[in-house]
């Protein structure tokens, strides 16, 4: 175990470092960011009312919506002569959310990871394959710097180019990768139609990012002949590693002495009771840069406090159902309605109506990505060239803003069903 003394704290020591930490953090982002002194204002809360995290729940949550309003830099709690790197992610709307860690904040990331690796046997003898997206998505970097901390050899492939991956995993001798498990599935079917499997070195898989099952993991352990792990995170929590599973797979440990996770209701925001599913709430206790007070990430989830047959005694997080907003994940790429939307209220002309529908499925292991636009009845034509025209000037809008390619599809005016309630702008056809 890299850290055997924390990974094993019981967990009434472990509540009183999770107090000491979050008495300090509440203290310090009062002070520092005005989003949290405003909220603690309104509901009459000063720092010295939390003593500890019984008072946890007291205190008021920090919303998406929030890395918007105070876009860019708005949230930080160190002047940016401090903040040694910046990532972000996707927002709500056309603006993405950024998040910044110092110093003390990249070398805790690289600890978190770090941990995981040790956990599931990567050591220095190791040659490690990052084929995670390396830039502004958390990804590449961050698993990059946890492979580096336990003295491994990282080849920093970066996303894409499956054909370059899959030669560069044989001829570079890689003994570990990590990407999303869609793309392993992928690479995993590549590598079966050219018939090179018997030339791998691959022993361990991590991956992450999007849902996956176990029926998806089977698969991808038989078609890579690896043993793969599941690792959660967020970018405004952290990014990768804010919990990993150890050897057993049987959850993935949330590294409680940064992360304090709370379930709740998402309806009545009422905490739950330990085991329940509700909606995983993040506090974070150490991050210096961006930290975050009971932060809804939206992930539907539940927790287990037993203590695990590794001998960690950190909770266990069970793979999330699902989410209580409408954000999919799309190739590993976060991608709201309201981002597809906004783009086509944006185009020229005002000829396109709000009305779409997205429509995602997964064919041969790789997720499909296609979007019906309702003409409006003034720009109806069936002349074929001028429909192409617009379908690749919206495909190019979207690509641009998503970062992702998609199929677009002009239909004939009002030929998108209405709903009587609320619209129905998704079809996500995709098992997993
Ligand atoms: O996806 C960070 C990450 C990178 C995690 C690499 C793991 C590996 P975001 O782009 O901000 O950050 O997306 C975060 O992705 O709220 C979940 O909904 C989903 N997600 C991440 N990991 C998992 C996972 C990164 N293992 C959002 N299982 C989160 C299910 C996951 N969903």
């Amino acid at each position: 175990m890299r850290n055997y003394e924390i990974e094993t704290m019981p967990r009434s020591e472990l509540e009183k470092l999770q107090s000491e930490r979050l008495v300090n953090q509440v203290k310090r982002m009062y002070e520092r960011v005005e989003c949290f002194r405003n909220r603690m204002d309104e509901k009459g809360l000063k720092p010295e009312d939390v003593k500890g995290i019984e008072d946890l729940h007291k205190l008021p949550f920090a919303y998406k919506s929030d890395l918007r309003d105070y876009y860019p830099y708005g949230l930080f709690a160190e002047p940016l002569e401090n903040i040694r790197r910046v990532h972000a992610s996707s927002g709500t709307t056309g603006k993405r959310i950024v998040v910044g860690y110092t110093d003390n904040d990249l070398d805790m990331w690289a600890n978190c990871i770090a941990r995981m690796l040790e956990g599931v046997g990567i050591t220095k003898n190791d040659i490690f394959q990052v084929s995670f997206g390396y830039g502004l998505f958390t990804g590449g970097f961050g698993l990059h710097a946890g492979v580096e901390k336990i003295g491994a050899t990282v080849i920093p492939m970066s996303s894409g180019n499956t054909a370059l991956q899959i030669q560069t995993m044989i001829d570079f001798k890689a003994t570990a990768i990590c990407c999303t498990p869609s793309y392993a599935m992928y690479l995993g079917e590549e590598i079966e139609k050219m018939g090179v499997k018997d030339q791998l070195s691959l022993k361990v898989g991590i991956f992450g990012a999007e849902p996956w099952s176990e029926n998806m993991r089977r698969e991808i352990e038989d078609k890579l002949g690896i043993k793969a792990y599941d690792i959660y995170g967020l970018s405004e929590i952290l990014g990768p590693g804010v919990s990993c599973e150890c050897e057993y797979q049987c959850g993935m440990h949330v590294w409680e002495d940064h992360f304090i996770p709370e379930i709740i209701d998402p309806e009545t925001l009422e905490v739950l009771p330990h085991g329940e599913w509700g909606e995983l709430v993040f506090t974070t206790i150490t991050k210096e840069g961006f930290p975050l007070i009971r932060y809804r990430t939206r992930d539907i989830c539940s927790l287990n406090y037993e203590k695990c047959k590794c001998g960690r005694t950190h909770v266990r997080m069970r793979k999330p159902s699902g989410r209580s907003d409408d954000m999919l994940i799309i190739r590993g790429v976060n991608v709201f309605p309201s981002q597809i939307e906004e783009v086509l209220l944006s185009l020229d002309g005002g000829n396109i109506t709000p009305n779409y529908l997205i429509k995602v499925d997964r064919i041969n292991n790789t997720d499909t990505f296609e979007l019906d636009v309702e003409m409006s009845e003034s720009m109806f034509t069936d002349d074929v060239k001028s429909i192409s025209k617009v379908e690749k000037e919206i495909t190019e809008k979207l690509r641009s803003a998503l970062g992702l390619g998609v199929k677009v599809h002009l239909v004939n005016p009002k030929s998108i069903p209405r709903s009587e309630g609320k619209a129905k702008r998704v079809l996500d056809l995709r098992k997993l």
